[in-house]
C-alpha cells in the first residue's frame, strides 16, 4: 500500500476524531453556541456572511461546470465559437448581484460594528468594570462599587457590562466565547466594549492573545447571577475579610502572603500584585485551571501553594518551599482559605 493509500484510509478517521474533539471541554467555549445577546448578534453575521459565500461558490461551480461539459471541443470541430465579448446583459449582471450581495452583507455589519462599540460608561443602569490582565490571571475591579475581584467575575444578568480592558504587562485578549468578543488589552490604551448575559450559568472566559507560558492556563470564569445575588455579593465583598481562627496559621497567611494579596478591603498596592483572594474558597477554581468541583477546595488549594509553578509555568508567585512553608503551615493556610467563602 502506498503513503496515499494509508491517508485516504486515515482521513474519514482524523475528520471525525476533529469533529468529536472540538465538542471536548467543560462550559461551552464555542462561539458557535451563543449564550448572549452580544454573541448571538456576532453569531447571526457570520452565518449570513458564510451564507452568501456558501451561495456564490455553488452558483458560480455550478454554472463554471456546466459550461465546461456544455461547451467542450468536441472531435473533428474546428470552428471558433460566436465571441460575446462587450455583452452589456452579462457586463450588467455580473456587476449588480456583486453588488447587492456585498449591500445585503454590508447593511447589517456595518449596523452591528456601530451597535457593538456603543459606550455604556455614562449608563446609570450599566454595570462598570475595569478589568486588568496579569500574567498569568485577570483582575476585575468594581469603581462604582469600590471592590475589586480576580479570576471570578461576577455580573448580574440582564444588564450591560461595560468593560474597560488594560494591561499589567504584557499584551492579552479578553474572551468569553459563548457571550461575545474579543478584545486586546494593550498597554496604554484602554479598550472598550459591552457583553451582556441573560441567563444565569458560569462561563468559561480564556486570554487569546500568546502571551507567555503559561498563556493556555490564563482562564477566567464569568458567572452570572440574578440581580439580587449580585447586590448580596457585593455586600459581601464589603464585609470586614475573616481571619484564620488559628492566630499561628493567621500571622503566617499575613506575613507569606498578604504582601502580594489583598482580603477585604485591603487596599495596599502591592498587595495587588497577586489576585484579590476574598472569597477564594467558593471561587470555581484555584488559580484558573485546577477545578474546585473535580476536587476539594482545600486539595486544589494545598496544590497550588506548595508549587506554583507546576501548574503554571512561569506564574509569578513563590512556591512554598521558597516562603519557607512546611507542609502542615500549606495545610493549615488551604484550610482557612478553603472556608472564607462568600455568601450571595
Ligand atoms: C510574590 C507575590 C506572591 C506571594 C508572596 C504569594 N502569592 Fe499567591 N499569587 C501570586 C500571583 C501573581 C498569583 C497569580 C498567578 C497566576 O495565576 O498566574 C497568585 C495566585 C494565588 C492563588 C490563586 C488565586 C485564584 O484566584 O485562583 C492563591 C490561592 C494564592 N496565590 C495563595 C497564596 C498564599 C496562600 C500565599 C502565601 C502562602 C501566597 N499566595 C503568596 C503572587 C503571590
Ligand atoms: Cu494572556
Amino acid at each position: 500500500m502506498n503513503r496515499w493509500h494509508v491517508l485516504k484510509r486515515l482521513l474519514p478517521l482524523m475528520v471525525g476524531l476533529m469533529l468529536i474533539l472540538s465538542a471536548c471541554g467543560r462550559e461551552d467555549l464555542s462561539t458557535l453556541n451563543p449564550q448572549g445577546p452580544v454573541a448571538q448578534s456576532q453569531y447571526d453575521l457570520m452565518k449570513l456572511s458564510i451564507g452568501i459565500m456558501a451561495l456564490v461558490v455553488i452558483v458560480v461551480f455550478a454554472i463554471c461546470i456546466y459550461v465546461l461539459i456544455r461547451f467542450r471541443r468536441r472531435k473533428g470541430d474546428n470552428t471558433i465559437p460566436k465571441q460575446v465579448e462587450g455583452n452589456h446583459t452579462l457586463e450588467i449582471i455580473w456587476t449588480s448581484v456583486p453588488l447587492i450581495l456585498l449591500l445585503i452583507l454590508g447593511v447589517p455589519t456595518i449596523q452591528q460594528v456601530f451597535n457593538l462599540s456603543k459606550d455604556y460608561s455614562q449608563d446609570p443602569d450599566a454595570i462598570q468594570v475595569k478589568v486588568t490582565a496579569h500574567q498569568y490571571w485577570w483582575e476585575f475591579e468594581y469603581p462604582d462599587y469600590g471592590i475589586t475581584t480576580a479570576q471570578d467575575l461576577i455580573v448580574p444578568t440582564g444588564k450591560k457590562i461595560y468593560f474597560q480592558l488594560h494591561t499589567a504587562d504584557v499584551k492579552h485578549s479578553f474572551w468569553i466565547p459563548a457571550i461575545g468578543g474579543k478584545m486586546d488589552t494593550n498597554a496604554g490604551i484602554t479598550n472598550k466594549m459591552y457583553l451582556e448575559f441573560d441567563k444565569e450559568g458560569v462561563f468559561r472566559g480564556k486570554c487569546a492573545e500568546l502571551c507567555g507560558p503559561s498563556h493556555a492556563y490564563m482562564d477566567f470564569k464569568a458567572k452570572a447571577v440574578s440581580e439580587e445575588s449580585f447586590n448580596n455579593w457585593i455586600a459581601a465583598m464589603h464585609e470586614p475579610a475573616q481571619v484564620a481562627a488559628d492566630a499561628e496559621i493567621a500571622t503566617l497567611f499575613t506575613n507569606a502572603c498578604l504582601s502580594c494579596h489583598a482580603i477585604g478591603e485591603s487596599t495596599a498596592d502591592s498587595a495587588r500584585t497577586g489576585p484579590d483572594l476574598t472569597g477564594i474558597g467558593g471561587r470555581v477554581t484555584v488559580g484558573s485551571i485546577l477545578y474546585n468541583d473535580e476536587a476539594p477546595v482545600a486539595d486544589n488549594l494545598v496544590e497550588w501553594i506548595t508549587d506554583p509553578q507546576k501548574i503554571k509555568a512561569g506564574a509569578n508567585m513563590p512556591s512554598a518551599g521558597d516562603m519557607g512553608l512546611t507542609p502542615e503551615q500549606v495545610q493549615g493556610i488551604a484550610d482557612y482559605l478553603a472556608d472564607y467563602k462568600l455568601n450571595y
